[in-house]
């Protein structure tokens, strides 16, 4: 595992973090500044003291102002997805995705539920990798991608309504981890990385025999939410992106030992960035040149290294790396070397020779640069420099690209720019719009696992620490300690410009579309009925609301009844949602101005129970209520 080592083995000048331990943070890092080869003398503690200051006043989002961008953030192990407000960092919406929700119902109503589908009946998930759709290379504000890697699927949010709108279970693979969209010429599959190595098919063969093991990468279509087809691939997946032409596509990929053991995978020095040439998969499939697994129908191809096929090669890279990141120019995929100092440059406008066989997967690498201990993820500002986290060091590692290039070629340069303390221990970090052609290098988002520290303690579980930083001139600035709750591995910033969220739902929307469908067969209309229909035992409870009331103050049914209860909101005022919940039966729901909810349970009980609107609604919300008459059977 990762040593905490006591010494920092970067050739670079650059000073170790430990030893500023000790020293006043300001002193640090103005310390830093003065040893990263700007040339510039060491900052007096004033100086740097007034330089943060006026960074921290120009991001400032006064009360009633609004924010620059939005953040779109994983909630991790809570299976839920977060909207931040950048810079001010406000936390603006959750979006429930795997998780149940008490606040929305999701989860429990009948909407949620089709979408949740077979696996919804786990109530977690495991959510690492946001990303939006995008359309030549810049984001499009349609869609939001978001993996689960504790039960293998793939969410979908639509940014209309910032709701998940589907969930895909991905077959065959095992935690699905590393996630990103197809960016040229626009969104047709998502990406992702099944990272466990499993039996195929897993039905109990081979259970202890793990050279049959292996592992996929996914493509899924990202319009209609169907697999399009996977990959089988040596060694454990990690992370993933995809280039600006459309073609490659590559993912780290550790574990080339094929190991099931800690030992076992540690051995090699190298592990590797495997790159997919996605136009020789899709060829091979449109010629029926693929397999199925069991009684699924997604088309499998064999890329595993041995197999020597058109559709994977794999690069040799130290050792054990984790993210992958595409640099916004388009030009190279940077692998970062977590388990080695070094992240590893890989040229895309070389692969095609690669391909071809006209050069080595080693020829392909145009530098190596060596930033620090435990190097995890690089974002870009747009401007030729790399922010890498390493986590081990604590610290951002601004470098240059071209300049890691000329080292790697012999020239003696300096790459690195500067090294930043942050507080503690960073995963993923993010630039605004870094991403994307659009990469505007005005934020970076460190997300550290670790707040020790930073904030008033609150028992054995701390928050962790999202660090906003300033990185708009030559020097990078810390400016907001933003405490989080778990844990967002990661996170996507998008310029307002790029969104265009509803203000009210539309009556036709699909997402409740077949709510409605219901209604018809039962003679309902949902923008004036309240009526109850029996169906056997089954009973539909058709209401509307409008502030401060419901279209029915009391319905009656019989005990053992399986009750469905759907809301029409008719409110047509913005912000005025609704709730409908029902005392000790666990039911619990949103209804949106012009949306209709559902939710079904069986009425178990006799006596009278009181429903009541949840989300203050208006002066009389308190008011907003009525009866449930439960007859005994
Ligand atoms: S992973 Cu968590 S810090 Cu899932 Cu993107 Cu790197
Ligand atoms: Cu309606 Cu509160």
């Amino acid at each position: 595992m990762m040593e905490d080592k006591k010494t920092d083995k970067t050739e670079q000048p650059s000073l170790s973090r430990r030893g500023f331990l000790g020293a006043s943070a300001a002193a640090s890092v103005a310390g830093v500044a003065g040893v990263t080869g700007l040339g510039s003398a060491v900052m007096s503690r004033e100086a740097f003291a007034q330089a943060a200051k006026d960074a921290m006043n120009k991001a400032f989002v006064h009360p009633g102002e609004l924010d620059e961008y939005y953040g779109f953030w994983s909630g991790g192990q809570s299976g839920e997805v977060r909207i931040l407000g950048i810079p001010s960092m406000r936390e603006l919406m959750r979006i429930p995705v795997f998780n149940v929700d008490s606040a929305t119902g999701w989860g429990l109503t009948n909407e949620s539920k089709r979408i949740r589908g077979e696996k919804g009946k786990y109530m977690c998930g495991d959510a690492h990798h946001p990303h939006m759709s995008m359309t030549d290379g810049r984001y499009d504000g349609k869609y939001v991608f978001i993996n689960d890697k504790l039960n293998t699927r793939v969410a979908r949010i639509r940014c209309d309504i910032m709701k998940t709108d589907k969930i895909l279970d991905i077959p065959n693979v095992q935690a699905i981890h590393g996630l990103r969209v197809q960016k040229v010429p626009h969104t047709k599959y998502v990406f992702c990385n099944g990272e466990f190595r499993i039996p195929h098919p897993n039905d109990g063969r081979d259970l202890n025999d793990p050279s049959k093991y292996y592992t996929m990468y996914n493509a899924i279509d990202a319009e209609t939410m169907t697999m399009a087809f996977q990959v089988i691939v040596d060694g454990n997946l990690d992370n993933t992106d995809m280039d600006y032409t459309g073609r490659f596509t590559a993912s780290t990929c550790y574990n080339s030992e094929n190991g099931v053991t800690l030992a076992e995978s540690m051995r090699n020095e190298r592990d590797w960035a495997v790159i997919f040439d996605i136009h020789a998969i899709e060829k091979a499939i449109k010629e029926g040149k693929f397999t199925t697994i069991g009684d699924d129908k997604t088309p499998v191809v064999d890329g595993r290294k041995d197999a020597k096929s058109p559709f994977t090669r794999y690069i040799p890279v130290p050792k054990s790396p984790h993210g992958l990141n595409t640099s916004p120019d388009g030009k190279y995929f940077v692998a970062n070397g977590k388990l080695s100092p070094t992240v590893t440059v890989i040229a895309i406008d070389k692969l095609p020779a690669l391909f071809d066989g006209k050069i080595e997967e080693r020829d392909t690498v145009v530098a190596e640069p060596e930033l620090g201990l435990g190097p995890l993820h690089t974002a870009f500002d747009g401007r030729g420099n790399a922010y890498t986290t390493l986590f081990i060091d604590s610290q951002i590692c601004k470098w240059n690209v071209e300049d890691a290039i000329k080292a790697y070629n012999g020239e003696k340069v300096n790459y690195i720019r500067q090294k930043l303390d942050v507080h503690y221990q960073p995963g993923h970090n993010h630039t605004t719009m870094g991403e994307t052609r659009d990469a505007d290098g005005k934020y970076l988002i460190s997300l550290c696992k670790f707040s020790k520290d930073r904030f008033l303690p609150v028992g054995p579980l701390r928050p962790e620490n999202d660090q906003l930083i300033d990185i708009s001139g030559d020097e990078m600035k810390l400016i907001h300690d933003g405490p989080a709750f778990a844990e967002p591995h990661d996170c996507m910033i998008v310029h307002r410009t790029k969104m265009k969220p509803s203000k009210l739902w539309t009556r036709d929307d699909p997402f409740f579309a077949e709510t409605v469908a219901q209604a018809k067969k039962d003679g309902v209309t949902l923008e004036g009925d309240n009526k109850v229909v029996r169906d056997g035992k089954k009973v539909r409870v058709y209401m509307t609301s409008v502030a401060p009331s419901f279209g029915m103050t009391e319905f009656t049914v019989k005990q053992g009844d399986e009750v469905t209860v759907i809301i029409t909101n008719l409110d047509t005022i913005e912000d005025v949602t609704h709730g409908f919940s029902v005392c000790d039966h666990g039911v619990v729901m949103e209804i949106g101005p012009q949306a209709t909810s559902s939710i079904t349970f069986t009425a178990d009980k006799p006596g009278v129970f009181w429903y009541y609107c949840q989300w203050f609604c208006h002066a009389l919300h308190m008011e907003m209520r009525g009866r449930m008459l439960v007859e005994k059977a």
